[in-house]
């Protein structure tokens, strides 16, 4: 009988040990508990917060004005001459593995593109000549202009289909301005480098108001 209570006493005393012990753990888990959840709902006010915040930034990088075709009449467009050139070498690096030009060329005739042979170390470029940009929208009965720049290219001959056709060097810029009065397609074009220096601009339906 002794023994069996010694035994009953020992388990009483490792059983309260471990209530005793679990309400510790659990009081400070409890208290970090609460801290943190206070915490978190200080941090969830701060998002809330930022959140506003952001949501103000991206409502103002995301407003969409609405425009009515019929009162924006005024288009600008500044348009760049430019050439695309791919370089290359014959000589292997590791970065760039040896070319060369292809055998039967596919480029079609004109100005527009230019093939450079390989030179005594074997560098050779392949030009394509080309509008920046080269698609413009406007609305039917707007004010276009159109300030062409000279940047690439020595010269050019330029031609906005039914408005104007002039020369233009490097460093200068030449301005057409003229108002489509029907939907379609103007187009721009170099004919120094047909067929590829080539633009367009599509000219939308008024909008009926
Ligand atoms: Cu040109």
């Amino acid at each position: 009988m002794s023994n069996i209570n010694t035994k009953i006493f020992m388990i009483a005393v490792i059983a309260s040990a471990f209530v005793i012990s679990t309400v510790a753990v659990g009081t400070s888990v409890f208290a970090q508990n609460d801290t943190m959840t206070m915490s978190g709902s200080d941090m969830t006010m701060g998002n809330m917060t930022g959140g506003n915040m952001t949501s103000g930034n991206m409502t103002d990088a995301t407003t969409v004005k609405a425009v009515d075709p019929s009162k924006s009449i005024e288009k600008e467009f500044w348009i760049n001459t430019v050439h695309i050139d791919g370089k290359t070498n014959l000589n292997a690096t590791s970065t760039h593995p040896a070319e060369k030009p292809p055998a039967n060329s596919t480029i079609p005739t004109g100005g527009g593109f230019k093939i450079t042979e390989p030179n005594n170390v074997g560098d050779w470029e392949f030009r394509s000549f080309t509008f920046a940009p080269g698609q413009i929208v406007v609305n039917q009965g707007d004010k276009v202009t159109l300030h062409f720049i000279g940047v690439q290219g020595p010269n050019h001959v330029i031609e906005v289909k039914g408005v104007d056709t002039f020369e233009l060097k490097r460093g200068q810029i030449h301005t057409v301005s003229f108002t489509p009065n029907s939907p379609g397609t103007i187009t721009y074009i170099c004919n120094v480098h047909p067929p590829n220096m080539v633009g367009q601009i599509s000219v939308l339906p008024k909008a009926t108001v």
